[in-house]
């Protein structure tokens, strides 16, 4: 029996839960619940697709390597065991979770929502460090919106740092246009100036390279999309930042696996415990971050 055979027998639920042969040959899940589809990878756990009433919520990039040892580029990278460049120069930015295998857990399905739980267990890591004794649990729940909660239990006999990060890339209609008011006023640290400190200015209109972590992240954030008459509704649980990233035109042409053509019609807001944020991590104790995540007509 194929990988995929014995996937779709023991977990397929009719037209709920299907597994399928994804780009570069990467095994592809499709959540169907409530008129809405999720589709994504066991690598990485990586979600590439999240059409809400019928529109695509997420950006994904046509230049994207869907290939192990890369990561994907666009949907919600799961960015974990650490957020940004790693404190060994050996690792991998943005942590190896989005560069593993993970492996199905359970599902199980309701009138309300259909839940696919994947795992990435110590045993299948092969990152040197403590770091290989997380066992790593992402959780999705998708009915009238799409709930993931991504988990993780230290179970080594030492404290564990932990820096985590939802990096998600919504679709917008042009991301000079949109607005995100719940980080008005807030203070953030702005990684092009060197983590220099500034109060948000209303509206964002973002027209150059944005990548701002605010340390007071609001649990409800709104992304307004005049454009395309819709707000997308982000509601956080375990987040001590919120992450605002664009490249901006030029540096997106410099990101190989980037579609600067879309450059503009992407806008990552992404839920985080980033820099002096981090989870320090005893023995036994759990991490949670979680989001989430539907779409309203404007205005509604
Ligand atoms: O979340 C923002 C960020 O950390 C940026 O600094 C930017 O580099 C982006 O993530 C993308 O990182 P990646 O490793 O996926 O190219």
């Amino acid at each position: 029996m194929s990988t995929l055979d014995a996937l779709n027998t023991e977990f397929g639920i009719d037209d709920k839960l299907q597994f399928l042969e994804g780009k570069g040959g990467l095994t592809l899940f499709r959540l169907s619940h409530s008129g809405n589809t999720v589709e994504g990878y066991l690598y990485g756990g990586h979600i590439c697709s999240f059409v809400h009433g019928g529109e695509e919520l997420l950006w994904m990039s046509s230049t994207s390597f869907f290939e192990k040892a890369q990561p994907i580029r666009g949907g919600i990278p799961l960015c974990f065991p650490w957020f940004g460049p790693s404190e060994l120069d050996s690792l991998p930015q943005h942590g190896y979770l989005r560069l593993s295998e993970m492996q199905v857990k359970a599902c199980s399905c309701d009138d309300k929502a259909v839940s696919l739980v994947l795992q990435l267990a110590t045993s299948a890591i092969g990152v040197a460090g403590n770091f290989a004794a997380l066992d790593i649990e992402l959780e999705l729940k998708l009915g009238s919106s799409l709930a993931m909660h991504l988990r993780a239990v230290n179970s080594s006999t030492e404290t564990q740092k932990v820096t985590a990060a939802l990096h998600t890339y919504f679709e917008v209609s042009n991301v000079e246009q949109v607005d995100i008011p719940a980080l008005h006023g807030l203070s953030y640290l702005d990684k092009t100036q060197d983590y220099a400190s500034f109060e948000q200015v209303a509206p964002f209109a973002i027209n150059c390279e944005h990548d701002r972590v605010f340390s007071k992240a609001p649990q409800h954030v709104e992304l307004l999309d005049p454009g395309n008459k819709r707000r997308i509704i982000i509601e956080s649980e375990g987040n001590n930042n919120t992450v605002v990233w664009n490249p901006g035109a030029e540096k997106a042409v410099g990101i190989g696996d980037f579609d600067e053509t879309r450059q503009a019609n992407m806008l990552c807001i992404e839920p985080a415990c980033a820099l002096d944020d981090a989870v320090m991590l005893k023995p036994g104790e759990s991490f949670e971050l979680a989001q989430r995540l539907w779409a309203e007509p404007i205005g509604s």
